[in-house]
């Protein structure tokens, strides 16, 4: 048999829903959402699915806010989906299609009642002046309206479209144009939680139109890896400049394995299982319910894609422009010059450290995924950031910006097209410094999280027993939460409070002795959203029942509300059809 990395493997298609998610228990859960899903499809639309894809959201184990900076991030899928139900409409009936068929037109529907009907078709938007032959119109790309300001749940569907479009249909195309579709949607992923929703939305999206124009069954197929980085890009369109982490875990996990995922030289996925009495708690801070799916909430979309201005996006400005300083600072060749001209080129921080250390052709590069290398790389480049990022004067964390072009070696102008065009700045001071040592610091956790799951007592990382290793790691997650909270600034006054919360059920008595609650952390982006929790498999109950006691959010909230605000995880499946 041959085993591939988990990144080069065929999609899954599966045949049970024991298959999906795991055990009878938990298939039996679900089944009758999927059933659900057929039912309404056949009310709505007239005839049946052909299709259903499935993408799971994810819970970031560790590693937070480094996946842009190109550093090895933690996650796992949850057994929390989007599941999308497909299928080709056919020829036009004078009354049952009133929207007609054009190529590639599609109607998409939300099981969710708030969401009304979305008609919409992709166009070839050409750019070469009005007086085209035809045939140059036929070639340029295929275009969707996305409009970024006021984001809608049938964006994420749009967004997963669009990649298929243009990776499939052109230039050269498999089947001239792309049929009409028929789409329902539907998903239990909390939104706006750092669950990574969207991710999984636009996976699933992706999936369905894939799927549906018959390119499951051809070379064509894209592996998993391919899938990654076709959604990486397709999320990009709805405004928020991810790095890979959620979709690499929405379509590459595995069945219990957390991944370490890593994206230098190329896109890497190791499924790694984790200690048997570890299970992991998910709470959400920001009760958004009753609603029992409510993805593509306008608001809950928009204000994302809004904040990200200020807060996602500001964090990839800083340390982005902590990188472009720090390899100013080491006289980095990062520039392409072509005779009189300087070509800038952002550089991220694993990107810096690997030109430091002299590691950075393609070849040389993977070397540097050793871990004793990479360890000492991060040590070295955490006082080389103590050195230059910080102010010349005074005991301030934060610079200037008038400072930090100065230290970049750019002009202004450039610096600030370059770094500063797509973030609202209402601050005329940056945390280059705390962010850049926030990045490196959690990457150091990741390589010893990850150490710690593989080791029996490996060489960097002596253990003792099962108990030790559940320690070390919930030390871990503290530690990775303090430096989000402190030096990252993305936690959020709820979300320490239940991150106190959590923790404080180590002085519980549960009547095994005191709650073995190793570590809680915030999940995701953050500024809100969920926070994950290591908790013992035996105490995972009464640590539930601790939480919803006892944070003050969750006052009022009936049992259904709150089993959606707080649930155990098993590492899941990730994405699959039944195709
Ligand atoms: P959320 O917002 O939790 O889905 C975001 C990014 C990730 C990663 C985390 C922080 C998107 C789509 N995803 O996750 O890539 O950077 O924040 O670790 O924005
Ligand atoms: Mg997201």
């Amino acid at each position: 048999m041959t085993v591939l990395p988990a990144a080069d493997a065929p999609i899954p298609i599966f045949t049970t829903l024991k298959e999906v998610y795991g055990s009878l228990a938990t298939a039996a859960k679900h089944a009758e959402r999927w059933d659900e899903l057929v039912r309404e499809f056949e009310t709505k639309f007239s005839h049946k699915p052909t299709y259903i894809a499935r993408a799971p959201g994810r819970v970031n184990l560790i590693g937070e806010h480094i996946d842009y900076a190109d550093f090895g991030v933690f996650p796992a899928a949850i057994e929390h989906d989007i599941l999308i139900a497909c299928a080709p409409r056919p020829a036009p009936t004078a009354t049952a299609h009133p929207e007609g068929y054009s190529p590639g037109s599609v109607v998409a529907e939300n099981l969710h009642t708030r969401y009304t009907r979305q008609v919409f078709w992709p166009t070839r938007r050409h750019t070469l002046g009005d007086d085209v032959p035809l045939d140059a119109v036929r070639v340029a790309p295929w275009h969707l309206d996305i409009d970024k300001s006021e984001l809608r749940w049938e964006s994420y569907v749009k967004a997963g479209y669009y990649g298929v479009l243009n990776h499939f249909f052109f230039p050269s195309s498999i089947s001239p144009v792309p049929v009409p579709v028929d789409i329902l949607v539907t998903g239990n992923v909390p939104p706006g939680s750092g669950l990574s929703s969207s991710a999984a939305m636009v996976v699933s999206s992706t999936l369905a139109f894939l799927a549906v124009n018959g390119i499951f069954d051809g070379e064509k197929a894209p592996t998993k890896g391919e899938l990654v980085n076709i959604a990486v890009e397709n999320e990009r369109r709805v405004g928020v400049n991810s790095g890979g982490m959620d979709q690499s875990a929405s379509v590459i996990a595995l069945p219990g394995s957390a991944l370490y995922v890593s994206f230098v030289p190329s896109l890497h996925a190791e499924p790694i299982v984790l200690p048997r009495d570890a299970v992991f708690v998910c709470a959400n801070s920001r009760p958004k319910l009753p609603d029992r799916f409510n993805l593509g909430d306008s608001l809950v979309v928009s204000n994302k894609a809004e904040s990200a201005k200020h807060h996602y996006n500001l964090r990839v400005a800083e340390t982005l422009a902590a990188a472009r300083l720090l390899s100013h600072r080491l006289n980095l060749q990062v520039d392409s010059i072509d005779g009189e001209n300087t070509k800038r080129h952002l550089v991220t921080l694993r990107e810096v450290l690997a030109r430091k250390s002299g590691f950075y052709r393609d070849e040389q590069d993977a070397q540097l995924e050793d871990l004793v290398l990479l360890q000492k790389g991060l040590v070295d480049m955490l006082e080389i950031a103590m050195d230059y990022l910080l102010p010349e004067f005074g005991d301030r964390t934060d610079i200037s910006l008038d400072e930090m072009i100065g230290k970049s070696g750019m002009g202004e102008a450039e610096f600030r097209e370059l770094y500063l065009l797509g973030v609202d700045v209402e601050t005329t001071n940056f945390e280059l410094y705390l962010r850049a040592r926030h990045v490196f610091e959690e990457a150091l956790k990741v390589l010893k999280f990850r150490e710690v799951c593989l080791a029996g007592g490996g060489a960097v990382f002596s253990l003792g027993n099962e108990e030790s290793k559940l320690q070390t790691l919930g030390k871990l997650m503290n530690e990775s939460h303090d430096s989000c909270h402190r030096q990252f600034d993305c936690s959020h006054p709820k979300v320490n409070d239940l991150v106190r919360v959590a923790r404080s059920f180590g002085a519980v008595e549960t009547g095994r002795g005191k709650g073995r609650i190793y570590g809680s952390r915030m999940t995701g982006a953050g500024w809100g959203g969920c926070t994950v929790s290591l908790v013992h498999r035996d105490d995972v109950e009464a640590f539930i029942m601790h939480v919803k006691k006892k944070y003050a959010s969750y006052e009022g909230m009936s049992e259904d509300d709150l089993a959606s605000c707080v649930f155990a995880t098993e590492p899941g499946m990730g994405a699959c059809g039944d195709f």
